[in-house]
């Protein structure tokens, strides 16, 4: 075997060289063949073309027609928004202008949270980007756009095969005046396990160089000590640090008592003593009544001095009635998404907040008309995603029991879909809310959440209830994720383990009752650095070092595909999703002012070995690409 190039030829690595090394050693110029961007992006095409995308029925490509975008001038000068305040006046500045206005601002979540709760996370960042200028313009004055965290980071490599952090750099280019805002799950970073420390550390301070300016941090079981590492680390690099308070349970409702008013106040004291700039109240299930939000807000303004952020999710209809009580107590900041791609699993509606609250007291800073006509291009582009959608059509009240956040309902419906329980979606729901009770009437959101709806998962496909769980569990083999939960490794619940069911699950194991980040060895980050540079023979980014440190496999994955098929991020959605028509031509844009242009000319049969050829063109010239027939 030959060596594959120059620089990682041992005489070369030691510098023992001289330039008759070059001459002598001709074989080091046979560089591996590599193939061109066009045959890759072929190759891709091809592929989908006959075998279809994961999650979609295969189908060939609808005709979507045009996407409607706004006319808005984008010669003309951008209007300064909270990003300058920020850089102008500082985090206490920015704090102390947020405490200042009359009226409620808006986070707008579209693209984030709207699409992980609506359409599985879905949405690529072509869409994205299609948009951004256009909203930099239309929507200069809201206080964030929620635009990047909770699944967005994983699903972009594990599905959409393109990388977030290139998302989050574009965003910040083409909208500069305007707070970028992630979700951060405590001391799971965007995963779903408990990471060490400097892993924690690392991710935020890169994120916050990539361009993000809030950092809200929660804690999937409302632990404060799995929240920390996060608030400082946000402090430390600058940026806004805003700790939430997940809510569940019913502040209204007496017979539950063990998450009540006072337990808020007290996680809001605490989250302000540490250091948070901004309290959020994330109900990540839509569970916040509108009397429960008057209450709740009000109580909290009395307690803390920090501005008051409201996530609510519109399941079950009577979100804009939630946030019109919160703003009547006070709130300063409400979540919402452009109508099309608000209500139901979602955020209420922007234009819906701004026209209900006409004539109160408080109105919504936002300019509606402009919001409208952004809202008709994500009305168009959201048809590309059908196959992703819930299949929910009408507000579901039954939110109230199974206690569901907004962002699992698609994604958990998906992996009963994978492991065919499709059929049985509402077993799968009932059984949620049983779990939660069996686990002790957790909070439930990413990852507990998940823990949850994996333990559900589990006991519909095995035919168990509460009893036998706990009768056979000796012989059961349990989900690795129920089981990193019962050994305290996503932290401490509030009221701690039921006793039983934690022996049950860990069996010989026994449980943690530390902050896991105590115990977790740091990552060594030069050590990761050097098995990618060895794996993928070339120089790798601090940001590809985090997600294979988060996420080890679907990095691999994704650079096993960006491999094959290069960087298949620059294809529109339809073509990403679809693949071509027969005598269908479209234009790639593969870098700026690099275009090419690909016909898809014919397809064969398959042969004996199951492999079709396809005809393209590629930029007029005839191109031909064996694809295996998977069907
Ligand atoms: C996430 O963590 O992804 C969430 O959206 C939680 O609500
Ligand atoms: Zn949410």
């Amino acid at each position: 075997p030959f060596l594959e190039n120059v620089v990682k030829h041992p005489s070369f690595l030691s510098g023992q060289f001289n330039t008759s090394f070059i001459d002598t050693t001709p074989e080091l110029f046979l560089f591996p063949k590599r193939k061109d961007r066009g045959t890759k992006l072929l190759n891709y095409i091809g592929n989908v073309t006959i075998n279809g995308f994961p999650g979609i029925e295969k189908k060939i490509k609808p005709e979507f027609g045009q996407v409607r975008k706004p006319n808005f001038d984008l010669s003309a000068p951008l209007q300064p928004g909270t990003k300058d305040i920020l850089e102008q006046k500082g985090v206490e500045g920015l704090l102390q202008w947020v405490k200042e206005q009359k009226d409620v601002l808006l986070t707008d979540t579209t693209f984030r949270d709207a699409h992980q709760s609506l359409l599985a996370t879905r949405v690529r960042s072509y869409d994205m980007f299609n948009i951004a200028k256009e909203s930099a313009h239309g929507m200069p004055n809201l206080f964030s756009y929620e635009m990047w965290g909770g699944a967005t980071f994983d699903v972009a490599y594990r599905f959409l095969k393109e990388n977030p952090w290139d998302r989050l750099i574009k965003m910040r280019e083409m909208i500069p005046n305007t707070l970028f805002q992630m979700l951060f799950r405590g001391a799971n970073a965007v995963g779903y396990k408990n990471y060490p420390d400097n892993v924690i550390r690392e991710f935020i301070a890169k994120s916050a160089e990539a361009g993000i300016d809030v950092f809200r941090i929660f804690d999937s079981l409302n632990w404060i000590k799995g929240m920390e590492v996060a608030i400082d680390a946000t402090r430390q690099s600058g940026k806004i640090a805003e700790a939430a308070i997940c809510y569940t349970g019913d502040i209204l409702d007496d017979s539950r008592d063990k998450y009540t008013v006072q337990y808020y106040k007290d996680m809001a004291k605490e989250l302000e003593a540490l250091g948070a700039h901004i309290l959020a109240i994330k109900d990540m299930a839509g569970l916040l009544k509108p009397e429960a939000a008057y209450r709740l807000v009000s109580e909290l303004k009395e307690t803390v001095d920090i501005p008051i952020h409201l996530h609510t999710h519109d399941t079950s209809g009577n979100g804009i009635y939630t946030y019109a009580k919160a703003i009547d107590a006070g709130v300063d900041i409400v979540d919402t998404a452009l109508s099309t791609m608000a209500g139901l699993t979602s955020q209420p509606s922007a234009s819906s907040l701004s026209y209900a609250m006409q004539g109160s007291k408080r109105g919504v800073i936002g300019d509606v008309e402009a919001f409208e006509k952004i809202s008709c291009y994500w009305e168009d582009v959201r048809k590309y995603y059908q196959d992703f959608e819930s299949g929910m059509m009408s507000p579901h009240s039954e939110i109230y029991v199974h206690e569901m956040p907004g962002g699992q309902y698609s994604n958990l419906q998906q992996q009963a879909k994978a492991v065919g329980l499709g059929e049985r979606w509402e077993e799968v729901k009932e059984m949620y809310s049983r779990v939660n009770l069996m686990f002790g009437d957790v909070v439930k959101v990413t990852p507990s959440s998940k823990i949850v709806g994996d333990m559900a998962l589990f006991m519909v496909q095995n035919n168990l209830d509460e009893l036998s769980v706990v009768t056979r569990g000796k012989k059961i083999d349990f989900p690795d994720s129920v089981i990193e939960f019962f050994e305290g490794y996503i932290g401490q619940p509030y009221g701690g383990f039921p006793e039983e069911l934690q022996k049950v699950v860990l069996k010989d194991r026994k449980p943690i009752t530390v902050r896991p980040g105590e115990l977790l060895e740091p990552v060594d980050f030069q050590a990761v650095k050097e098995l990618l540079f060895n794996k993928l023979e070339r120089p790798v980014t601090s940001q590809e070092i985090l997600a294979y440190t988060l996420y080890p496999k679907v990095f691999d994955e994704y650079c096993a595909t960006e491999k094959n098929f290069g960087d298949v991020s620059v294809l529109d959605t339809p073509t990403f999703l679809y693949g071509m028509r027969l005598g269908e031509e479209i234009e790639v844009e593969i870098e700026v002012g690099k275009t090419l242009i690909i016909k898809l000319v014919s397809i064969s049969k398959s042969d004996t070995e199951g492999n079709r050829i396809i005809y393209f063109e590629l930029n007029g010239q005839p191109r031909e690409i064996k694809i295996q027939d998977m069907n």
